[in-house]
Order: C-alpha cells, then sequence, then structure tokens
C-alpha cells in the first residue's frame, strides 16, 4: 500500500509514474517537527536500507547521508554524498515501510548518527518543507520494494550486447591505442564486447566532435571493432564548450539553449574544454536538440554511451575564478603564517562545485523558472533522459546502450549509472557489493564500479578479486583514470586467469541476463541482501559481504588482501560452484557457516539448484541467450 503526502512540492521530478491519491487524515509514521524536519524513532534492532549510490554499509544505520549529486573522487567513509540522490529508505523494525522523499533540492538523512536510535529527515527549505512524501507498506521488505519500484516505473534494459565485458581507459588517446586494446584482448583469448573512449577522442574536449588527428576514421574504426564483435561506447560529457564557430555552441547560444546567470547571460564555467556553458535540461526543446546531438556519432556506427559531468561537475565558474585572482592578489608579497597560507591555498580549492555557483544560475523549464541549487538533483537525470529519448526516436527498434555518473531515481527508466570515481583499494570492492543491492532499491539495475579501481593504482591480485565480483555485475566494465598504471585483463604479464574468469562470465551470461530481465519485469531486485530472502533468519540478517543475485545463486567475494579464504554463511542447503583453472567442480553444502578455502584466481559461488552454463565464447555474438 502507498500512502502520498504532499508538501507544496517545487517542481514535478519525473521519479514516480503513477498518480497516487493524496492521503488525508491517514498518520505518519514520522513526526514532523515545527522546524520542517521528519524524526522517526528506532527501536534497537532497526535496520535501514535504501539511500542507493552512498558509503558504508547495506545496514545504512549510524551514520549521516546528504542527497546532493557530488562529483566525488574519494569515496572514504567519512563523505556524505556521491553522485546519486536517491531518497528512498526502507525501514526494518518493529515497523517496517519505505519512505520515498521526492525533493529534487538537497536532503540530509541522519539516520541514528547524531542520536542513535533516532532518524531525521531534513530537507533543505526547513520551516516547511516542499515534497512529496511517499510512505509503502508491504508483506515483506522485497514487496515494498516491488510497490516501491511500480511506483516509479520500469527500469531500463540495455541490449544483450552491453552485458558482455567492457575495457576501458582515460588514456587511450588515438586509434592505435584502441585498436591495440582490442588485439591485446584477441592475442590472450579474453573475451570482450566494449572498448571505452574516454574524452581524448574529442576535439578539444568538445561534445559531438571526433579529434581528426588522433581519431581520423572513427566510422571506420567502428566498423572494424565491430567486425571484431567489440563496440565502442565514446562518453559525453554535459557541459559545450563556449566556442564561436563551434557548431553545437553557436546554435545553443543563439536559440538561448543553455543555463543562464541572474542577469539573463549564458553561465559560463569552467571545466574540460574550459570556458563552457550548460545545456538547460529542465526545457523539453534543449532535451530534444541536445539528444539529437548523438546522431553525429550513431551515423558512425556508435551504439552506446556514457554521459560524465552531469552532477554538473563545475571546476569553477568564470566569475568566482576572476573574483579568486583579485582574492589572492590580498595575500601577495605578505609574510603568511600557516592559517593565511592554508586561507590563500584555499581561495583556488574552494571553487569547484561551489554552493554559491549552483546557487547562481536557473533552469527554465516548463513550470518555471528555478534556480539551480534548488532542483540541482535532477539535472543528471534530465541529461540521461535527453540522451535516452533521442536514440530511441533515432533507433526505434533497439534499446541504446546508456549510462550516466549523476543521477536521481527516474533516470532508472532511461539508463543505467557506474559508480563513478572509486580507488584501486581493497575496501571499494566491499562498497560496491555493499552499493549494488541499495541502488537495485531504487531502480537501478544496470550498473557496476570501475572494476580494478579509478584512481590509484592496481595491482595483480586486487584486479583478479575484482573481477571475480565484477562476474555478476551487470555492467562489468574494467576502467582507470589517467597517469595510472596499467590494468587491462592483459596487463600483468600472465592473462591465463583473467581468461577464465572473464570466460566464466560469458558462460554465466544466460542466467545473469534472464534474472536481470526478470529483475525488471517484475519491479524486483536482482541483488539483495540475505535479509530480504531470509526474514525469519537471524544471521542473515546481519550478512553485509553476501549477496544474492537473481532467483538461485549467492555470491560471497574475497575483498581483502592477501586472503585465501574466507567465511560464508549459507542461509540454506546450497550446490558450491568452484571455477578453477577454467573447469566448473560443485559440492553440496548444508546451511550454516562454513569457512571456504578461495585461493587467488578461484571463483567460488553458491546456488540453491543447479544452473547451466554457456560454452566459452569470445563475445556475445557468439551466445545465444535470452
Ligand atoms: O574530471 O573523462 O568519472 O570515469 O574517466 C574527470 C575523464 C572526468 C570523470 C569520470 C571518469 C572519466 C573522467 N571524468
Amino acid at each position: 500500500m502507498i500512502k502520498r503526502y504532499s508538501y507544496d512540492p517545487v517542481i514535478g521530478t519525473g521519479a514516480t509514474v503513477r498518480e497516487i491519491e493524496i492521503s488525508v487524515g491517514e498518520p505518519l509514521p514520522f513526526t514532523l517537527t515545527d522546524d520542517g524536519v521528519f524524526v522517526y524513532e528506532m527501536d534497537g534492532d532497526t535496520r535501514v536500507y535504501g539511500l542507493g549510490e552512498t558509503v558504508r554499509g547495506m545496514n545504512k544505520r549510524g551514520w549521516i547521508y546528504e542527497s546532493f549529486c557530488s562529483d566525488e573522487p574519494f569515496h572514504t567513509e567519512d563523505k556524505r554524498s556521491l553522485y546519486g540522490a536517491h531518497n528512498f529508505v526502507l525501514i526494518d523494525g518493529e515497523q517496517r515501510f519505505g519512505a520515498f522523499f521526492d525533493t529534487p533540492g538537497r536532503i540530509t538523512f541522519d539516520i541514528g548518527y547524531t542520536d542513535s536510535s533516532v532518524m531525521t529527515v531534513t530537507p533543505d527549505d526547513t520551516q516547511s518543507p516542499r515534497l512529496e512524501l511517499y510512505i509503502i507498506t508491504g508483506d515483506s521488505l522485497r514487496d515494498i520494494v516491488r510497490q516501491f519500484r511500480s511506483l516509479i516505473g520500469r527500469s531500463y534494459t540495455p541490449p544483450k550486447w552491453a552485458f558482455g565485458y567492457g575495457q576501458s581507459r582515460w588514456g587511450y588517446v588515438n586509434q592505435e591505442d584502441i585498436i591495440r586494446c582490442a588485439d591485446s584482448y584477441r592475442d590472450a583469448g579474453i573475451p570482450i564486447d566494449m572498448i571505452y573512449l574516454d574524452i581524448d577522442y574529442m576535439d578539444s574536449f568538445k561534445d559531438f566532435t571526433v579529434s581528426p588527428e588522433r581519431f581520423p576514421d572513427l566510422k571506420g574504426l567502428a566498423a572494424e571493432m565491430k567486425r571484431r564483435g567489440i563496440r565502442l561506447i565514446p562518453i559525453i560529457d554535459a557541459a559545450v564548450k563556449r566556442e564561436e564557430g563551434f557548431d553545437v555552441y553557436d546554435e545553443g547560444h543563439e536559440r538561448g539553449y543553455f543555463c543562464k546567470d541572474k542577469d539573463g547571460g549564458d553561465f559560463v564555467v569552467g571545466v574540460w574544454p574550459g570556458m563552457s556553458v550548460l545545456p538547460d535540461f529542465f526545457d523539453p526543446e534543449v532535451r530534444r536538440w541536445f539528444g539529437m546531438k548523438y546522431k553525429t556519432l550513431t551515423d558512425m556506427g556508435i551504439e552506446g554511451f556514457w554521459n560524465d559531468m552531469n552532477e554538473p561537475a563545475l571546476f569553477y565558474s568564470e566569475k568566482g575564478l576572476d573574483n579568486a585572482f583579485k582574492e589572492i592578489k590580498d595575500y601577495e608579497g605578505k609574510q603568511l603564517g600557516a592559517l593565511n597560507f592554508f586561507g590563500a591555498r584555499d581561495v583556488f580549492n574552494r571553487l569547484a562545485n561551489s554552493d554559491s555557483d549552483y546557487g547562481s544560475f536557473y533552469h527554465s523549464s516548463p513550470e518555471g523558472r528555478f534556480i539551480h541549487r534548488d532542483v540541482h538533483n535532477l539535472y543528471g537525470s534530465l541529461m540521461t533522459r535527453s540522451a535516452y529519448e533521442a536514440l530511441k526516436e533515432l533507433r526505434p527498434d533497439t534499446e541504446p546502450m546508456l549510462f550516466s555518473r549523476a543521477s536521481y531515481i527516474g533516470a532508472h527508466r532511461y539508463g543505467g549509472i557506474w559508480t563513478g570515481d572509486n580507488h584501486s583499494w581493497w575496501s571499494h570492492i566491499l562498497l560496491s557489493m555493499q552499493q549494488m543491492p541499495a541502488l537495485n532499491m531504487c531502480g537501478f539495475l544496470f550498473s557496476g564500479s570501475d572494476i580494478g579501481g579509478f584512481n590509484g593504482c592496481c595491482t595483480r591480485d586486487l584486479l583478479i578479486r575484482w573481477l571475480s565480483f565484477a562476474v555478476f555485475t551487470p555492467l562489468m566494465r574494467n576502467h582507470a583514470a589517467a597517469g595510472t598504471r596499467s590494468q587491462e585483463a592483459f596487463a600483468f604479464g600472465d592473462t591465463e586467469v583473467f581468461r577464465h574468469i572473464i570466460t566464466l562470465r560469458y558462460r554465466l551470461l544466460p542466467y545473469i541476463y534472464s534474472e536481470f530481465v526478470k529483475a525488471v519485469e517484475s519491479d524486483d531486485m536482482y541483488f539483495r541482501p540475505l535479509r530480504f530472502d531470509y526474514e525469519d533468519d537471524e544471521i542473515a540478517a546481519t550478512v553485509e559481504d553476501q549477496l544474492m543475485v537473481g532467483d538461485a545463486l549467492m555470491i560471497a567475494p574475497v575483498y581483502t588482501q592477501n586472503a585465501v579464504a574466507r567465511h560464508v554463511y549459507l542461509p540454506e542447503k546450497m550446490i558450491q560452484y568452484r571455477m578453477s583453472g577454467g573447469e566448473i567442480s560443485t559440492e553440496e553444502l548444508n546451511k550454516g557457516w562454513h569457512y571456504i578455502s578461495v585461493p587467488l584466481g578461484d571463483v567460488v559461488f553458491f546456488a540453491k539448484r543447479e544452473i547451466t552454463f554457456a560454452d566459452p565464447v569470445m563475445n556475445t555474438s557468439e551466445l545465444a541467450f535470452n
């Protein structure tokens, strides 16, 4: 059952697809204070799930989270916001219910952080909250999620080939790099379906352009790669370079399609291309215009994209930078103490993604004019929607491959998301495992993390363990930042072990794909904490490092350095599957705790029933699966 409480919302967020009548006279499970804060008393055992892409455990209790889409390159435990704003919490205590706080602005969830027995939800605009609140009750945790998902609409399903393995690297700067990557995979006999193009394929980081020097024949390259069964997936950034003579800029500028400053001029920000402007995705006409620009690339045979920098990330604004240069002059020639020195350093450091910049530009939507800060969390979603709708219009018979960095609930209908700039840290395997089910609750089924870690340098053992988990994530992409050590599956000398693990992914695709589609069609979760399947099992409720995957599988990845075994809890009798050296063996195990040996290179997982494997292939085109 879904109840709706309406508090004068700022704007329709597009998150929901069903009209629910406003509840009158129905008591809220929260107390609403005079300051506009929603308060809920939690008993000792209450667990709180949800919130999608955030740091920390599956049970979110004990920390404070802030929904404000952020370009945050350090996913450490002390952070409150990452790239997504997913305002759905699932309370699992004496009372059980889901709560979706549908608001496009900042909102804070203090889940037993300030007071361990109290949860407070504080919208930006306290005094009088402005949002739609949905309270969902049901027979089980899974049922509550299903009902919530039916409210927000069916999740995006990518084309089948998008479930293959992909290699990415910020640092492939020309055609030769791409060909070398494809050749290396082929020579090592490692299956692959996609190679990603990062911003270096563009001409001066301009959206919808291709560098004539470094990628003189992208169309030819795409065709040659496709012949080999590999798709090229280019990146598109949110901001457009401000450069007269650049058609995308000229057109958008003339038609008034970019976000405006308070005086009505284009709001100018600094990102990769230098001074740039932001398409106003709140305007349907702009959405269609920008989306149709993807045609430049689809005309070259491109079938998939990743949308980046759409929080939107701002390195600085033109005005902010001017002011910073003025301010820094005051420090010049002075004897600086430590505090002054830090002050001077911060003049530039605090320019990025500043609250004052987010409060200095405007959107015009059919519902009116909005200051960006108040509707911030929708920007990335609307970019994804722009791309999705246009790509559907361009090729109505196929789903586009599309995923984004920033998102709000609702964007799950238009594309997937990846979890952004993680690190080559062991702890980030666990983080990714914990993010996946929370994302699934909020509708994002097609997701995954940068395998091997984005920032920092990866090691052979880390990549092996990370891949062994990512075999099960719908989006399976190895990606790394510029300047880091190579971390392709062929980069560590021996390739056998990598070939076996990635091949296992392809052998499991019939299961993975059909379970994914089943989850989409029944508004269900593909990844679930054990708690969701075994509600009467006290131990299952506390397991934070194992996951149910689809209907029949359970995984218990190794995520610590040097471990060669781990404890695994079996909530019922299961078949243990072990892939070792390319061979798959089975063993029946009883319910309860087991200490399972998992030497580096073995992939071990568990099943409630026998599953079937496909024969090994080099890419999805060789595989029949439904
Ligand atoms: O400021 O395009 O998260 O995946 O490689 C960094 C360069 C911009 C951030 C993305 C990352 C991508 C990188 N981008």
